[in-house]
C-alpha cells in the first residue's frame, strides 16, 4: 500500500478509536512516513501490572518510532475480536494482542494471516491446533512462576516446621493462560506433599475488588483460624485481601502466609513491610522486545517462536534493600 494511503488510514482508525472507545487509552498515529504501524489490542486495564504493560508498549513504540493503534477492549473477547478485524481491514503492519483467554480466536487469525500481516502473541497464550496462525508469542512462563510459588511454600513449611498447613487460592480469570498455568505449577510443586491442603479455589478475575470479596467468602467459610496459607494468582487481588484480613483482624504475613504473582511496587512495600511473604515475578515490561521484533519482521527476519523473559521472585527470605523501584 502507499505509504501516503496507508498513513491517512492510520489516521483514520485512530480516529475512529478515539470516538468509538471511550474508555481506550490514546491511539497513536504514526510519527513519520515511512513509520510501521503496529495494531495493539490490549486486553483491558485490570491490574498495576496490566498499565504498566499498556504504559511499555507506547514508550516502545515512540522509542522506535511506530504508529501504534492501542485498543482497550476493557475485558471483553468481542471487543478484541472486533480490534483485531479494524486492524486487518487498515492494513496494519503487524498485529500485537495479548488474549484475554485462550479459546476462540482461530476464526480471525486466520482472516489475519489470509491478509499477510503477522501476529505476535503478547503476554498471555492462546489454544490452538495450528502454529501458523500466529508468528511469535512473547510473555511469561507461567507454569514456572506457580512453581515458584508453591517452591516457596515448601521451604516455609520447613522453616516453621510445620505439620499441616491449609491452603486457599484465589485465581485470575478462568481460562485465562496465567491462571491454568500459575495454578498448575503450584499444585505441580506441592503434590505428594501431605503437609499440605488445598481446601478451596475461588475466582478473583485478577481484581482487586473481587479479591476483597473472596477474602471476606473465605473468612466466613473456614473462620481466620482454619486458613494458614492464601496464594493469590496477582497482587491486585493480594492487596485486596490483605484489606479484609486486616480490618478482621488477622495479621497478614504473620497469622497467614500470603503468597503472590506480579511485583508491583505497592505489594513489593507490603512484601517488605512484612505483610506478604513472598512474591513471584511477572515483568509486564515486555513492549521493548515486541518492537525489536516488530522491526526484524519489517526486515524478513525470521523470529524465535516462543518468548520468555527472565524473571525472579522476591521474598521474606531474600535481602530487599537493593531492589529498584519497580516502574508499576
Ligand atoms: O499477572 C495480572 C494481570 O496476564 C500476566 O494479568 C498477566 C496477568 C497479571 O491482570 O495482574
Amino acid at each position: 500500500m502507499k505509504h501516503s494511503v496507508r498513513i491517512a488510514l492510520a489516521l483514520l482508525l485512530a480516529l475512529c478509536c478515539a470516538l468509538m472507545t471511550a474508555c481506550a487509552a490514546k491511539p497513536a498515529s504514526p510519527t513519520s512516513q515511512s513509520a510501521l504501524v503496529v495494531g495493539f489490542s490490549q486486553l483491558g486495564a485490570e491490574s498495576g501490572w496490566r498499565i504498566g504493560n499498556t504504559a511499555s508498549m507506547e514508550q516502545a513504540a515512540q522509542e522506535w518510532g511506530f504508529g501504534l493503534m492501542l485498543d482497550n477492549a476493557n475485558q471483553r473477547q468481542d471487543k478484541q475480536i472486533a480490534a483485531i478485524r479494524s486492524f486487518i481491514s487498515y492494513q496494519v503492519d503487524v498485529i500485537v494482542f495479548s488474549p484475554i483467554v485462550e479459546t476462540g480466536w482461530n476464526n480471525v487469525l486466520t482472516e489475519a494471516k489470509n491478509a499477510g500481516i503477522p501476529v505476535i502473541i503478547m503476554d498471555r497464550m492462546i489454544e490452538t491446533d495450528d502454529d501458523d496462525l500466529y508468528t511469535a508469542y512473547i510473555g511469561a512462563d507461567f507454569l514456572a512462576e506457580g512453581k515458584k510459588a508453591g517452591e516457596f511454600l515448601i521451604k516455609k513449611a520447613d522453616a516453621m516446621g510445620a505439620e499441616h498447613l491449609n491452603v486457599v487460592e484465589i485465581t485470575g480469570t478462568e481460562a485465562s493462560t496465567p491462571m491454568r498455568e500459575r495454578q498448575a505449577g503450584f499444585m505441580q510443586a506441592i503434590e505428594g506433599d501431605d503437609r499440605f491442603t488445598v481446601i478451596e479455589s475461588v475466582n478473583g478475575d485478577f481484581l482487586r475488588s473481587k479479591g476483597e470479596e473472596c477474602m471476606r467468602h473465605l473468612l466466613e467459610t473456614y473462620g481466620p483460624e482454619g486458613i494458614d496459607v492464601i496464594y493469590s494468582h496477582n497482587d491486585e487481588m493480594t492487596l485486596g485481601a490483605l484489606d479484609v484480613l486486616e480490618s478482621a483482624g488477622v495479621k497478614p504475613g504473620k497469622d497467614v502466609i500470603l503468597i503472590s504473582v506480579d511485583g508491583q511496587q505497592e505489594a513489593v512495600d507490603a512484601l517488605r513491610e512484612g505483610r506478604i511473604n513472598c512474591i513471584v515475578e511477572c515483568t509486564p515490561d515486555l513492549g521493548g522486545k515486541v518492537m525489536e521484533m516488530v522491526d526484524a519482521l519489517s526486515r524478513g527476519e525470521t523470529v524465535p517462536k516462543q518468548n520468555h523473559p527472565e524473571e525472579t521472585s522476591f521474598s521474606e527470605f531474600d535481602d530487599l534493600s537493593g531492589l529498584a523501584p519497580r516502574g508499576y
